[in-house]
């Protein structure tokens, strides 16, 4: 059976569980306790050097990296049409599967950092101000992308799928979205697998 190894409130697990929730793969969910530091313990450093969260196993292959993860699940089950045929399209993915962990989301955990994890007289308000700023600024991007369509390539995809958790807690942080994302968003939201990705507590 598949094992993931995650946290449920880490944006990179989420993608991990999502991608598995939608393709109704059968796995085990194997919490490793972020708050407690469990990703740095020996024995999970086995099973990701890297002391990060998520890690998929599947027989004798460890994978980590989310968007790695993504792409393994998604051919391994290609009856959930969530890689494109089309190669531009699929080529279009790929950029987004790089874009989100390496441009996206660097600014969205600066945010959380402040906001979740940094005590309310200790937050820098110009630096949360220009967080918010540089993350709005990048989801223009999306939106400019999705321009009428539901979904950033069309129909739903692993596109959409790497976007969704840091996308999510960007709204919460307090980044101004435009009409477009908050729709788009929305529409993300109402799919099972987020509901019950984003209900999933340690
Ligand atoms: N590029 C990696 C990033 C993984 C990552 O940063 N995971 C975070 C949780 S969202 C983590 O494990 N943080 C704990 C730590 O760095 O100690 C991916 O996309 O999987």
């Amino acid at each position: 059976m598949l094992e993931l190894y995650a946290f449920p409130f880490s944006g990179n697990s989420r993608k991990a569980t999502i991608v598995l929730e939608e393709v109704g793969a059968e796995y085990q969910y194997n919490q490793i306790d972020l708050m407690q530091g469990e990703q740095k313990q020996p024995s999970y450093l086995e099973i990701n050097p890297n002391g990060k969260v998520p890690v998929l196993g599947d027989g004798d292959l460890l994978l980590w990296e989310s968007s790695a993860i993504l792409i393994y699940i998604a051919e391994k089950f290609p009856a959930a049409e969530l890689i494109p045929t089309d190669p531009i399209l699929r080529a279009e993915m790929h950029q987004w599967l790089v874009w989100q962990p390496g441009t996206y989301n660097p600014p969205v955990s600066a945010l959380n950092g402040q906001l979740m994890f940094t005590p309310t007289e200790q937050q820098d308000p110009e630096q949360i101000a220009t967080l918010r700023q540089t993350v709005a600024a990048n989801t223009e991007i999306v939106a400019t992308r999705l321009a009428d369509q539901p979904y950033l390539l069309g129909a739903f995809s692993l596109a959409d799928i790497v976007m969704l958790p840091h996308l999510s807690a960007a709204a919460e942080r307090g980044v101004e979205l435009s009409a477009k994302i908050t729709n788009y968003l929305a529409r993300l939201q109402t799919r099972p697998s987020w509901q019950k990705v984003s209900s999933m507590t340690p």
